[in-house]
């Protein structure tokens, strides 16, 4: 009897789970056809949905971008000058990942090493490093011992470019020091020592490279680093920027010849798709580094860029950038919490949902799980919503989320769904349908502009 109830229990285990579309797996590419994307730790990482980053370093003493102003903006001796100034007394690793929960995200990527070549670790490989400015204190030690204390997933940014190391080979922004080619031999082993350091000794479970893009950069590198650092835990999960694949959002796996487990559309929002990994990442102002009295996205802003990430069946990675003296801005703090209160009250129609069916739109965006489709009223309509029909199911039951019940009803080949005068938020409003069949297996549904 009971091993015919758990039979039967796997057998239903098995339909269930077989209702959702496989997934393209990413791996190691054609250099190691064996090598895949760890599936558990890939899907446990998606249904988090939303994770903070974070760009800091001494260049917030000029509050100029990380990314390029090293040269063009900032002379490159003033700017590598800079970490010699660089003190953070009020950096506290509780506050930063005390902040990352208050908005309900479950993962942090904190830059460990940026196009610069700054170190917020005490790595073993340079001396410029944060150990090495008159704050001393190892950054990503106390943020990684705080993200265990608070659970959450501690990841890593690596540039893989570095316009400061002497071995590497692609020089920027006036630069003139001399070239040898013979560099990279030496410049490939500092790299993989510095990620040995991350996943091992500070128990980075993400890695997440960029600046691949320059030529002193190869397939093969990228296929050989991802498979040195999967050899280290296979439970990591790698971006698409560890080799030279990336192209839109689905590149992680668009083809299986380049390494990396999920795509990475940076400041913009990927379209539908639920079958290849990605997660975009955008900046809660205009810059990634901290820049004085940046303009910051309105709560309303944020909101809809999380609904219509998730939407398209991504995560989020959203930009945080602290100030030179460790804190975070309070304005910041606040649209972390508002973000927060929003998630605590319609946080099912986010975590651990896909993407759509419908194709987000100006004004609606929508996930789905099990039996139900969560609809994001981003612009609600005035009296009524009118969308598409699902093809080969039925509505149950319709409710606002916090809300009450409500009844749609079918006019032609269009879902029809009244709306309670008083929208339940005024940031985005979500319905959930209850249908009789999955949600997850239906194919993308376009909503007509007109609608
Ligand atoms: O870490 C963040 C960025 O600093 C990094 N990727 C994200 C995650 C990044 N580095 N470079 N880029 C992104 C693309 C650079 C585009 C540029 Fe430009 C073109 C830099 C200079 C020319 C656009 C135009 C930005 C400044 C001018």
């Amino acid at each position: 009897m009971f091993a015919r109830l758990v039979m039967m229990f796997a057998v239903l285990l098995v339909s269930v789970t077989s209702n959702v579309p496989a997934q393209i797996s990413g791996g190691g590419g054609d250099a190691h056809p064996g090598l895949k994307t760890n599936a558990a730790a890939l899907r446990k990482w998606q249904e988090m949905r939303f994770g903070m980053f974070i760009h800091w370093g001494p260049v917030t003493l000029r509050g100029t971008e990380i990314g390029w102003s090293r040269g063009p903006q900032v002379p490159i001796e003033e700017y590598d000058g800079l970490s010699r100034e660089f003190n953070p007394v009020l950096f506290n690793a509780k506050e930063w990942i005390g902040a990352a929960k208050s908005a309900g995200m479950k993962y942090l990527v904190i830059v460990s090493k940026h196009h610069d070549g700054f170190c917020l670790w005490d790595t073993k490989y340079t001396g410029y490093k944060i150990t090495s400015t008159p704050f001393h204190r190892d950054v990503l030690r106390e943020l990684s011992q705080e993200c265990t204390r608070q659970g959450i997933m501690f990841c890593t940014y690596y540039s893989i470019l570095d316009w400061h190391h002497p071995d590497y080979t692609t020089r920027y922004g006036g630069d003139t020091r001399p070239v040898l080619e013979s560099g990279m031999d030496r410049y490939r082993s500092y790299v993989k020592n510095q990620i040995r350091e991350l996943v091992t000794g500070y128990h980075s479970k993400l890695l997440w490279f960029d600046g691949q893009w320059e030529k002193s950069w190869t397939h093969k590198d990228g296929m050989d680093l991802y498979s040195y650092a999967r050899g280290l835990s296979d439970a990591l999960l790698i971006n698409n920027r560890v080799d030279k694949g990336r192209k839109g959002p689905g590149q992680a796996a668009d083809s299986e010849s380049y390494a990396g487990d999920f795509g990475t559309p940076e400041q913009e929002i990927g379209g539908l798709d639920n079958r290849h990994p990605w997660e975009s990442c955008i900046t809660i102002g205009t810059q990634w580094a901290w820049r004085p009295n940046d303009t910051l996205k309105t709560l309303k802003e944020c909101i809809h860029i999380l609904a219509k990430t998730a939407g398209g069946g991504g995560n989020l990675l959203f930009n945080i950038s602290p100030m030179p003296d460790g804190r975070f801005e309070q304005r910041q703090i606040d649209r972390l919490k508002g973000i927060g209160k929003w998630l605590e009250q319609f946080g099912e129609s986010i975590y651990g949902t896909r993407g759509g069916p419908y194709r987000s739109t100006p004004w609606l965006a929508s996930t789905c799980r099990g039996n139900r489709i969560y609809l994001h009223l981003l612009i609600p309509p005035k009296d009524q919503v009118r969308i598409p029909a699902i093809p080969g199911r039925t509505v149950r039951s319709a409710r606002v989320l916090g809300g009450g019940e409500i009844r749609p009803h079918m006019e032609g080949e269009s879902l029809v769904i009244p709306l309670p005068s008083a929208p339940a938020d005024g940031n985005d409003t979500v319905i959930v349908l209850e249908l009789d069949g999955p949600a997850e297996t239906l194919g993308a549904l376009d909503v007509p502009a007109g609608s």
